[in-house]
Formats: C-alpha cells, sequence, structure tokens
C-alpha cells in the first residue's frame, strides 16, 4: 500500500458495507462511494456482479499508484486489510497483541457464526410473509419448528455470550468489546448487534426478540453509545441520501 493507492468502496445501500465506510471515515482514509441500490426484492443489482462474481455488498477496490487493480471481498477480510494497511498510528488497532487476537477474533466470529443466524431468521420471517395465498400457516409452522429447535437458541445464545464480554468489560471499566478503546470488533459488531437488533426493534420482536433492553442491557447501553459515536454519524450521514426509502421486508 502507498498513499497514492485509491480506495473504491462498493456500497450496497440498507446493507453490512456501512460498515467499510465508518471504518474508513475512523483511519481518516480518502476513498470513493460506488452505490448500488437494492432492487424491489431487496437484492443487490446485478452490475455488482461485474466487480466480484458473487455480487455481493461490501467489495473494495484497490488502484494502486502503478495501475494495478485489487479486489478485495468479505467485512473480515477487507477489515483485516485496511487495518493492517492503514492504521499504523493505532487509531483503532490495539498496541498489545493479545487484544489484537481478541479483535481478529471479532473479525472472524461477526460474519461466521453471529451473522449467518441473524440471516436465517430473517428469511424466515420473509418467507411466512411471502408464502403463496393458502400457504402462509403452514409456512409459519415449518419454519417455526426450525427456528424454535435452532436458530432461536443458537441466536440467543450468542448474544448472551456477547452480554457477558461486555459486562465484565464495563466491570473493567471500558464500554467497549476488546480493551479500553473503539476497536475493528466495535465496528464490525455494530451491524448484528446495532443495525439488525437494537435498532431494529420490530424487525426483532418479527424474528422472535421482545424486550430486547430487559434481556440484554449492557448491549442496549452499547448499541446507544455507538449511535452517539462521532464518525459513526459521519459516515451515516453520507449516505444518507441514498437510504431514504424504508425498506418493505
Ligand atoms: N459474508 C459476506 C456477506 C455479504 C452479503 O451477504 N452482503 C449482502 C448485503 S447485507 C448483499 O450483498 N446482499 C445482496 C444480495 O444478496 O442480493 C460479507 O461479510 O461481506
Amino acid at each position: 500500500m502507498s498513499e497514492g493507492d485509491k480506495i473504491i468502496v462498493h456500497w450496497l445501500n440498507y446493507s453490512r458495507s456501512q460498515r467499510i465506510v465508518w471504518l474508513l471515515e475512523e483511519l481518516g482514509v480518502p476513498f470513493e462511494l460506488k452505490v448500488y441500490k437494492r432492487d424491489k426484492e431487496f437484492r443487490a443489482p446485478k452490475e455488482l456482479e461485474k466487480i466480484h462474481p458473487l455480487g455481493k455488498s461490501p467489495v473494495i477496490e484497490i488502484i494502486k499508484a502503478n495501475g494495478e487493480r485489487e479486489i478485495i471481498a468479505e467485512t473480515g477480510h477487507i477489515f483485516q486489510y485496511l487495518l493492517q494497511n492503514y492504521d499504523h498510528k493505532h487509531t483503532l488497532v490495539p498496541e498489545d497483541p493479545r487484544e489484537q487476537r481478541e479483535v481478529d477474533y471479532f473479525l472472524h466470529y461477526s460474519e461466521g457464526t453471529l451473522q449467518p443466524n441473524l440471516v436465517t431468521l430473517l428469511v424466515h420471517s420473509f418467507a411466512k410473509k411471502r408464502a403463496p395465498f393458502g400457504t402462509r400457516f403452514l409456512m409459519g409452522l415449518l419454519v417455526k419448528g426450525i427456528d424454535d429447535q435452532y436458530y432461536f437458541p443458537e441466536t440467543k445464545k450468542n448474544l448472551d455470550f456477547l452480554e457477558g464480554i461486555l459486562s465484565k468489560q464495563n466491570k473493567a471499566g471500558s464500554k467497549y468489546f476488546v480493551g479500553k478503546k473503539l476497536t475493528g470488533a466495535d465496528i464490525i459488531l455494530s451491524f448484528p448487534i446495532l443495525t439488525n437488533i437494537f435498532s431494529n426493534k420490530d424487525t426483532a420482536r418479527s424474528i422472535g426478540f421482545a424486550d430486547i433492553d430487559k434481556m440484554w442491557p449492557n448491549l442496549s447501553a452499547w448499541s446507544k453509545n455507538i449511535d452517539n459515536e462521532p464518525n459513526f454519524i459521519k459516515a451515516n450521514e453520507l449516505v444518507a441520501q441514498y437510504e431514504t426509502t424504508k425498506p418493505n421486508i
């Protein structure tokens, strides 16, 4: 990486790609935002497949000073790349190697373990709403059976796990997931915890979680703090013009 590198963020509205915008704002690294808008079915437009065959967002494109071009996909991988190459002053990366490993854990955990449970619960809640006329009741019973047996307890177990970490962190005088300052762990976890659950109480209820502030008070307090992080607000303001209609999901 060099000063002359240009970073393009292939960003999809209402998506987990917003964390990359926040991360770059936090690191003070200039970037270009290439906006893709979801279609009526809440899917990404086909053009994203021209950037990466899976057609998902986020993807970042690095154009080196010598003209070489590199495409980097997967949120955790993008985080690792940007933190390794653009945070030499340790703005976000902890000094302590053990804390660095804890951050790395969350970079994998967020998309590898937590997010798939949430996505499945969300897809199941669409399935109930979108089932063909006459099959909705049956579809409801079917997905409820699967969710009650697996996805709901797994998600609850994960949120209890995260609540426990924050409770210990709070006792040690920190309001963040790792060490005593904001790190990549908080930024990557902002999508599943804050965007998917605490900022979206109707959806949380529809996937089976009522009264989340009482169930997970530390996660609730953490979400409020994250909501007030200056660069989180700045990153949201940057994209606000592309997120004006609440998606009908
Ligand atoms: N594990 C991938 C997931 C990427 C992903 O599923 N992105 C969603 C946005 S939240 C997407 O592009 N969805 C559009 C679609 O599937 O049509 C990552 O962490 O980057």
